[in-house]
């Protein structure tokens, strides 16, 4: 069976993915938060980070895995920080799909589409009528989620949609680099100001904050380890009918050490072993014409380093 459907011990809905491959993928229902990615060449090692002191018991947004950031980045008046989707409890299962292609088990897929729709409590923070689908495919070597954003009102809708993707570092922070962002403008959430990307790679050596604007679709997040891979990120955004491709961000984040401490959900070391490289559209608002689909998606694998 692709698909199981656990509580977990503080009673929250837990949506187990496998695939014929071996590799594996969970879902909190809480946010729909996919919690850990476990290639099938990776059994015992999750591609994604969560931290150790993440609450999971549905009373905060999870610290880790790929916490859902819509319809606001970052703060708003009157809305929670990264808006509401990520701590919704109104989150459902509403499809599972298995494709299998019988002599091709790689390219075989395990689907799960989960649906959010606009609610009391979601028109308390924003008064819009909406659909967001979330779609999350499981392969033998790569997880990709996708939001949906149907426009279901008539009006246009304003919006940040961000996938906010925590990844678990095999190797110190200090032996990380991100590769394809070179020539990219970017907004320094920790110096307030605007700089471009100089280099062939990004070394984390402090706080990391950085928004950047209308990024390559390819992202490689390289480290150290003894199998020498790499992961990589694809991100790709598109409203549905329209033939160009839409311009999308990546966010780079490391808390390094102070903002480590200031987090209780996050353990004061664990900046050492994760990144966030967050596909999305926060450098602008992604404007929604009535009916229209908007889709963000992000292909997260690991490879041999080139
Ligand atoms: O995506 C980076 C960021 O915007 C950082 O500024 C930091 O606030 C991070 O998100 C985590 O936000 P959270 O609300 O989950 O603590």
């Amino acid at each position: 069976m692709p698909l199981r459907i656990t509580k977990s011990p503080e009673g929250v809905e837990i949506v187990q993915v496998s695939h014929p491959s071996g590799s594996r993928t969970e879902i909190n229902m809480y946010g729909c938060t996919v919690t850990s990615f476990y290639p099938a060449s990776s059994p015992d090692r999750d591609v994604l980070f969560v931290s150790e002191k993440a609450v999971v018991d549905g009373t905060k947004a999870i610290r880790g895995g790929i916490p859902l950031v819509f319809p606001v980045f970052g703060a708003s008046p009157d809305m929670p920080n990264h808006g509401f989707a990520r701590i919704s409890n109104e989150w459902k299962v509403d499809s599972v799909n298995q494709h299998k292609q019988p002599d091709e088990v790689e390219s075989d897929l395990t689907e799960v589409w989960f649906v959010l729709e606009s609610n009391e409590e979601t028109r308390k923070y924003w008064p819009h009528e909406f659909t967001i689908k979330y779609q999350v495919q499981l392969r033998a070597e790569s997880l990709q989620t996708a939001l949906h954003v149907v426009n279901c009102d008539d009006h246009v809708i304003e919006f940040q949609a961000l996938l906010h993707s925590y990844f678990r570092l095999p190797s110190d922070i200090s032996n990380v680099r991100v590769e394809g962002l070179k020539g990219v403008s970017y907004f320094d959430k920790v110096a307030g100001s605007n700089a471009t990307e100089e280099g062939d790679e990004l070394a984390v050596t402090g706080e990391t904050d950085r928004v950047f604007a209308n990024a390559p679709d390819r992202i490689h997040i390289n480290f150290q380890d003894e199998n020498k891979r790499r992961i990589v990120v694809e991100k790709w955004a598109q409203v549905e009918g329209e033939t160009q491709e839409r311009n999308s961000d990546v966010v780079v984040w490391n808390p390094w050490i102070e903002k480590a401490k200031g987090m209780g959900d996050f353990g004061d070391d664990e900046y050492h072993h994760m990144i966030c490289v967050e596909p999305g559209r926060v450098s602008a608002k992604e404007k929604l014409q009535p009916g229209k689909m908007y889709i963000l998606k992000q292909t997260i694998s690991i490879e041999a380093a080139q």
